[in-house]
């Protein structure tokens, strides 16, 4: 795949919490780190997003007495998958993963702030009309395509992806760039989803 200047690297949520050991690990989470940092050199333009919740957070299972993490509630926009406290601002857990290697980024991209919504999508929280800005950000910056990478290919991966393709970008998911969650076959759905959706999924860039 021939790289242009209107291509983006979206860099998702490689934070300690999602490696293992962190809060919310992914299983093999720090695989991606090096195959990411190795992508960045090839692109001439990278944003990082980082999740990054306040304490007491709506999406963490501690904040609904008698929730476990994992299960299922219903939220004012809709049902909301609860997750054990992860990526709280300020903390370990949120910060980059240390050998994530990418100075020449040019926006680090902050989600999941709101106290009372999650937000998976790097463009829209899980009410899926309230924007970050990132939108705004890569059009005003003239980006046509957007290759999305990081954690997790079923949850941040797979709704920043399907909204860039909804919001009119070509919009790309480098596989071996991912690692999954796999909550009930979400890795599984994740990827019907993008061949009936119009996301490209490829192994790897490829060249
Ligand atoms: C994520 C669950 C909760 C992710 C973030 O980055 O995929 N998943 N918060
Ligand atoms: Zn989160």
């Amino acid at each position: 795949m021939k790289l242009l200047e209107t291509d983006v690297l979206l860099v998702i949520d490689v934070q300690n919490d999602f490696i293992p050991g962190g809060n919310l690990a992914v299983t093999a989470g720090h695989e991606v780190v090096p195959i990411i940092n190795e992508l960045a050199e090839k692109f001439r333009h990278v944003v990082l997003t980082q999740d990054w919740h306040p304490e007491k957070h709506s999406s963490f299972a501690s904040s609904h007495p008698g929730k476990q993490p994992f299960s299922q509630t219903e939220m004012h926009y809709g049902p909301q998958t609860l997750w054990p406290e992860h990526c709280v601002q300020g903390t370990r857990g949120a910060e980059f993963h240390e050998a994530l290697d990418i100075p020449r980024a040019e926006l680090i991209l902050r989600k999941g702030h709101r106290p009372g919504i999650d937000s998976y999508s790097a463009f829209f929280e899980n009410d899926r009309k309230t924007p970050t800005g990132l939108n705004g950000y890569l059009r005003e910056r003239g980006f046509q395509r957007v290759f999305c990478v990081g954690l997790a290919f079923d949850y941040c991966v797979r709704y920043s992806a399907e909204d860039a393709f909804k919001l009119g970008f070509d919009s790309v998911v480098i596989e071996s760039a991912t690692r999954a969650i796999d909550l009930e076959g979400s890795a599984e759905a994740t990827r019907h989803s993008f061949r009936r959706g119009g996301i490209t999924l490829v192994p790897h860039l490829g060249q």
